[in-house]
């Protein structure tokens, strides 16, 4: 591929091939941050970062068996505080803390393999409303849904589900077994159809190939339209997952996953999502020259840690314009 005079294309494509997304993401690391920067730069503001800030709103003994995840029942050996769902009250005063400091967008997870009718979920719409009147964008991840949930999250005003493909459908079978990559589909689907955004994305250095990352990509990039955010995480090794001992994520490789991310889908926002602390701070600004757009903001992801408050302000610091 000639990327010697890239005349910026950013025009949105659906018909990337895996050879061509391969292609991208092989390309001489200096070409590759250039061109994902030209994308960026045409369609989003540079110096816009979002700041998401994350929590579990039910934490621990989920029955599905992800491979990489620490709130698997399956995997016994993990030191894990269960935790109940929480009361809507107490998630929309941490929104509105999140919201203090500067977090645009507020997102909840919970260790579900699927939503139910029931409390827990009109629980769940409370925490939706309250958020969205605090004037935030809100995202909640559930695990799979019907349509007829999509559609209450929708009246509720739900900003965006996020439900990822981890990785591609050929390495899928390694990492997950309970549920299968038509269900993910069916739930993406039904997001798209009750017409809140989606927030897509995967999963890199769980053992997946060059091949497995260009293939997840092109399933996202075939979306019509692309997924709205898609969050690119570094596997998070945790103690009694069966990918604890997995080698750390060579910082330069989550560069090139959020540049190709950036070059095919050049409208989405691009999450640096978990992972940030075990990157410099000079590699998660490699990440953001090469198009990431977000950061989940605040000293814990949804179990495991994120960077401290403290080394998020020098990264901010860095990033913002020098005093003489
Ligand atoms: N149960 C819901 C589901 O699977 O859709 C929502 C919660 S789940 C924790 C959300 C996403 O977090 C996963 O799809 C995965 O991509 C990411 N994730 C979970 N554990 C991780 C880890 N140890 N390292 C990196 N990413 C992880
Ligand atoms: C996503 O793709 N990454 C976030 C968010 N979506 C929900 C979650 C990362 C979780 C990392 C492991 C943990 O803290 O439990
Ligand atoms: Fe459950 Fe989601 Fe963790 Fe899988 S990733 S075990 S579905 S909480």
């Amino acid at each position: 591929m000639n990327m010697q005079n890239p005349a910026i294309d950013n025009t949105l494509r659906h018909d990337w091939t895996v050879d061509e997304i391969e292609a991208i993401y092989c390309a001489p690391l200096l070409e590759l941050m250039g061109r994902a920067n030209a994308v960026h730069r045409a369609r989003h503001d540079p110096d816009h970062l979002q700041k998401a800030s994350l929590l579990s709103i039910k934490t621990g003994g989920c029955p599905e068996d992800c491979a990489y995840c620490p709130q698997s029942a399956h995997h016994r050996e993990v030191k894990i505080d269960r935790e109940q769902l929480m009361d809507p009250v107490s998630v929309i005063a941490l929104a509105e803390r999140a919201r203090s400091v500067g977090a645009e967008r507020f997102c909840m997870g919970a260790a579900w393999r699927r939503v139910r009718d029931g409390a827990a979920f009109d629980a769940v719409i409370e925490m939706v409303r309250g958020v969205r009147g605090l004037g935030m964008e809100a995202c909640v991840t559930l695990g799979m849904l019907e349509p007829c949930h999509a559609e209450r999250l929708a009246a509720a005003g739900l900003t965006a589900y996020n439900h990822n493909l981890d990785t591609s459908p050929e390495f899928y079978g390694k990492i997950i077994t309970t549920r299968t990559w038509q269900d993910r589909l069916d739930t993406l689907s039904a997001v798209r159809r009750a017409g809140i955004d989606l927030c897509c994305g995967g999963i890199i250095g769980m053992g997946e190939s060059i091949r497995d990352r260009a293939s997840m990509l092109q399933v996202l990039a075939g979306f019509a339209p692309h997924p709205e955010s898609v969050p690119i995480n570094a596997l998070v090794p945790v103690a009694g997952t069966p990918l604890a001992h997995r080698d750390p994520v060579d910082a330069l490789e989550l560069v090139r996953m959020i540049a190709t991310a950036r070059i095919i889908m050049p409208a989405s926002t691009v999450r640096l999502s978990a992972g940030r602390t075990d990157l410099s701070r000079e590699a998660q600004i490699m990440c953001l020259l090469a198009g990431a757009n977000s950061i989940f903001y605040g000293e814990k992801l949804l179990t495991t840690p994120n960077p401290e408050e403290s080394s998020d302000t020098a990264l901010f610091r860095a990033l913002a314009r020098m005093v003489a």
